[in-house]
């Protein structure tokens, strides 16, 4: 196992200074930081060898090809998918989520279907799925939440009746961190004769996932939460469902004929793929899976199981304090609120100190609005995070409460 120091080496940006302090990155729910590996996939297909996909005979652009299909290939064999055909590349969760909702959804919901939504959704999750249903009169359900931030189980089953035809669900939450039973979930979908589809924007990263052993229908993610790129993600779909979808943007790389008569359509995963992709974001993608792997999917949710374990000891403890989100089963999110003190303040106040964290509703407002609050403070941490770093975000929550008492 690497030593935490040679592992914060490979981070440039964790070297530099915020505001006169050391950076102590604390958001790495909202984007990870890129290790040097990563950083010069980038640079390295643009010095050697940037050329189109998928087009050209020549050696530049077979080099990018293969390194852009390389890619696929790792990301396959980092979530188990039975096969290529079942990853397509996209822009991100966002763009995952929506791919399913206008290709899926709206071929095989019909009006009066039911779509159950967790209250836990990411925006993403849950705005292509109203969207839908306000076209298309499907009814939208909410799963509640218990207080500790789980799915209510009972009433996730009560829900399920035979008009329900989806079920849109996160496998960890961004604003609570909680880790929810997608297996299970899915077990229960099957046996109504529903699908489920898994936001795993916020899990890919933290933790080893199978999507053949979740049995999930579709699963989406990004890149630039798991130390990739921004601007890319991944939708997981099985290739029966696929198969059997329309594409969802429409123009070049996603045909194989095009005529005034007759337009014939590529096959999987190429048909949802129109146009050129973002290639050097793709490569640095395959790079992060990459530098993951070699540390070690379970390595890497150990570390960041002790630092969860730390901060919240640590910060639980703190008069005034209050943890949203206690689930037993949660990845490395600390979201928090100070009595009478807005979580923006808060973070501006640890800014001065060089800690980073996000504060606001998190894209997550049906969250916010179930515990009767605006927005938290959220800590989120990643494996090249250290236990300083969280002391210093105790010592700077204190100065905080003394500033504004
Ligand atoms: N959450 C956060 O700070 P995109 O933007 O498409 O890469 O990911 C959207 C998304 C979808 N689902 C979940 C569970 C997410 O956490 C996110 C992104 C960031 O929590 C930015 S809002």
């Amino acid at each position: 196992m690497r030593d935490l120091t040679s592992i914060r080496n490979d981070f440039p940006i964790l070297q530099r200074k915020v505001n006169g302090h050391a950076l102590a990155y604390l958001d790495n729910a909202a984007s990870s930081q890129m290790p040097a590996q990563v950083i010069r996939a980038y640079s390295d297909y643009h010095e050697r060898y940037h050329a189109n996909v998928h087009r050209g005979v020549h050696t530049l652009s077979q080099e990018a090809t293969e390194a852009y299909e390389g890619a696929r290939d790792r990301v396959r064999a980092f979530i188990n998918a039975s096969n290529r055909k079942e990853v397509i590349l996209t822009t991100g969760t966002t763009d995952s989520l929506n791919l399913v909702a206008a290709s899926y959804g709206d071929t095989f919901l019909q009006k009066g279907d039911v779509i159950l939504i967790s209250n836990l959704e990411h925006h993403a999750n849950i705005v292509p799925w109203m969207q839908l249903a306000a076209k298309k009169g499907l009814e939208v359900k909410v799963i509640p939440i218990t207080e500790s931030g789980e799915i209510d189980r009972e009433a996730y089953v009560s829900l399920l009746s035979p008009k329900v035809k989806l079920v849109a669900v996160n496998h960890v939450s961004n604003a609570l961190g909680t880790v929810n039973p997608v297996k299970w979930m899915a077990e229960e979908a099957h046996s109504i004769g529903a699908v489920i589809v898994v936001d795993g924007a916020q899990a890919v990263p933290h933790m080893t996932v199978d999507v053949q052993d979740l049995d999930c229908d579709f699963y989406a993610f990004s890149g630039h939460k798991m130390c990739g790129p921004t601007g890319f993600g991944v939708l997981y779909g099985k290739e029966s469902l696929l198969s059997t979808m329309p594409p969802y943007r429409t123009g070049g790389d996603m045909i194989l004929s095009v005529s005034f008569d007759k337009i014939l359509f590529n096959t999987l995963p190429y048909v949802f793929e129109a146009g050129t992709p973002p290639i050097a974001a793709g490569i640095q993608l395959g790079a992060a899976i990459d530098y993951l792997t070699s540390i070690g999917m379970d390595t890497i949710a150990k570390m960041e199981h002790d630092l969860l374990v730390y901060a919240t000891e640590r910060l639980s403890v703190i008069e005034g304090l209050r943890i949203v989100g206690t689930a037993p089963e949660k990845a490395a999110v600390v979201s928090f609120v100070l009595d009478g003190i807005h979580p923006h303040d808060v973070g501006t106040m640890l800014d001065e100190d060089g800690i980073a964290v996000r504060t606001g509703h998190h894209c997550a407002q049906p969250v916010m609005e179930r515990y009767g609050i605006p927005a938290t403070t959220r800590a989120s941490f990643a494996f090249y995070n250290t236990t300083e770093e969280i002391d210093r975000l105790v010592a700077s929550v204190h100065k905080t409460i003394e500033l504004f008492r």
